[in-house]
């Protein structure tokens, strides 16, 4: 179900008969420039409404150093959790602990040691990062090769 074609050192991309293409940059940014890198090359930074789109980017990042950034901050007024593209969130995959600092740390990212659980971080930590584009109706062409 899954293919991972490294297009580069800075950039390979996860295709699934899924919703979305992820497309990993493995190049440092804080989470604001992240956003706007992922909005100008592709869609947003990653959203994730799924268990199976969670295993379609841990087939992307596992065995990696890095941690990476994904589309998801909070609104601090309101106390709520958002996407980028403001697509749902119900679809959680918090560290345990996580979220644990509803004052300072505002951005989400892929956290390494806890095999890529969800960690809310302050955004300006420069870290590789997520991003994604819609696969349209032929998405399943994509996955011929899964
Ligand atoms: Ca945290």
């Amino acid at each position: 179900m899954l293919t991972r074609a490294f297009i580069s050192t800075a950039l390979w991309t996860l295709s699934f008969c899924g919703t979305r293409q992820f497309h990993v940059v493995n190049v440092n940014k804080n989470w604001t420039d992240a956003q706007k890198y992922c909005r100008e090359k592709f869609t947003d930074l990653a959203t994730i409404e799924s268990k199976e789109e969670m295993n379609a980017l841990l087939v992307g990042v596992i065995g990696t150093e890095g941690l990476f950034w994904i589309g998801l901050s909070q609104n601090v007024e309101q106390n709520i959790w958002i996407w980028s593209d403001v697509s749902n969130f119900s679809y959680r995959y918090w560290n345990t602990g996580e979220p644990n600092n509803p004052v300072g740390d505002v951005c989400v990212i892929l956290w390494n040691p806890s095999t890529y659980r969800w960690n809310d971080l302050s955004f300006y930590y420069l870290h590789p990062f997520i991003c994604y584009k819609p696969l349209g109706g032929n998405s399943c062409l994509l996955c011929l090769h899964c």
